[in-house]
């Protein structure tokens, strides 16, 4: 294919989305199936903290700091970490699990690039304990299970891997309770901002299996039913 005609030829437009929603509400299953289904890049804040707490870097251990006390990873080291990921992801469409999460990260996202979509998960607090304190990952990768919902095939252990399966000390109680009462006040200034610029979807419930087909159901609209909406002509 010539430069002339990579040019000339339309290819879908670029759709970025992110997901919002308590410790536990669903973000990190219900992005792979919006990942998997619509084919965009997926991008996790948790993954990639844990990512590089395990790298042992001077940087992982300053974020092993706050991630052990449930806290809040400061803003600016969030968007060291995640804006340069953003940046050579800037010809591919994307969904983002837990980034932006403050107003300031949300401002400096606003920078980069303006989002067609932004999800929020409302899930009752009952719901929530209870989910994460059954919660197993595979460190390495960053797949989750539930001992309930989503359980591996060999108790303990990863499917794909075979490798013992963790869990994260803030999916314990005390740090739990800690984490559900923080996501509220820093969320509604982020939610509201989204709200403003007409592009937050909420969806409540207490089963992401009810949930998704009203997700995948929105995002079917949005990427296939208006195909002229997401046309436009390729970059030089
Ligand atoms: P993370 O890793 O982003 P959280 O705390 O926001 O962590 P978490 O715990 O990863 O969120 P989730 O992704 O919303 O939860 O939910 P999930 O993992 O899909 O589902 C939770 C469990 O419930 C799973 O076991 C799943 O199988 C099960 N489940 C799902 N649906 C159902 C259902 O319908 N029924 C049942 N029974 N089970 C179900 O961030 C970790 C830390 O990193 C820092 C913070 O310290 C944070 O605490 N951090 C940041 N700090 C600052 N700024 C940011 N942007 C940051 N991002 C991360
Ligand atoms: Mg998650």
């Amino acid at each position: 294919m010539t430069q002339q005609d990579r040019t000339e030829q339309p290819m879908a437009k670029l759709f970025r989305a992110a997901i919002m929603g308590p410790p536990g509400s669903g973000k990190g299953t219900i992005s792979r199936r919006i990942a998997q289904s619509f084919g965009l890049q997926y991008l996790s804040s948790g993954h990639y903290l844990r990512e590089s707490i395990a790298a042992n870097t001077e940087a992982g251990a300053l974020v092993r700091t706050y991630v052990e006390r449930s806290m809040l990873v400061p803003d600016h080291v969030m968007t060291r970490l995640m804006l340069p990921r953003l940046e050579q992801l800037i010809d591919q469409s994307w969904l983002l699990d837990g980034f932006p999460r403050t107003l300031s990260q949300a401002n400096a996202m606003n920078d980069l690039c303006q989002m067609d979509m932004v999800i929020s998960l409302n899930i009752p607090f009952e719901t929530l304990k209870e989910r994460l304190s059954a919660r197993w990952v595979h460190q390495a990768s960053g797949r989750v299970y539930n001992m309930g919902f989503n359980p591996p095939r060999v108790q303990g252990k990863d499917d794909i891997t075979g490798e013992p399966l963790i869990q994260h000390d803030d999916d314990k109680p005390e740090a739990l309770m800690a984490r559900l009462r923080h996501y509220k006040d820093v969320a509604k200034p982020v939610m509201d901002l989204y709200k403003s610029q007409g592009i937050l979807h909420s969806f409540s419930g207490t089963d992401t299996d009810r949930i998704w087909p009203y997700i995948n159901s929105l995002l079917s609209t949005r990427m296939h039913t208006q195909p002229s909406d997401y046309v436009q002509t390729q970059r030089p």
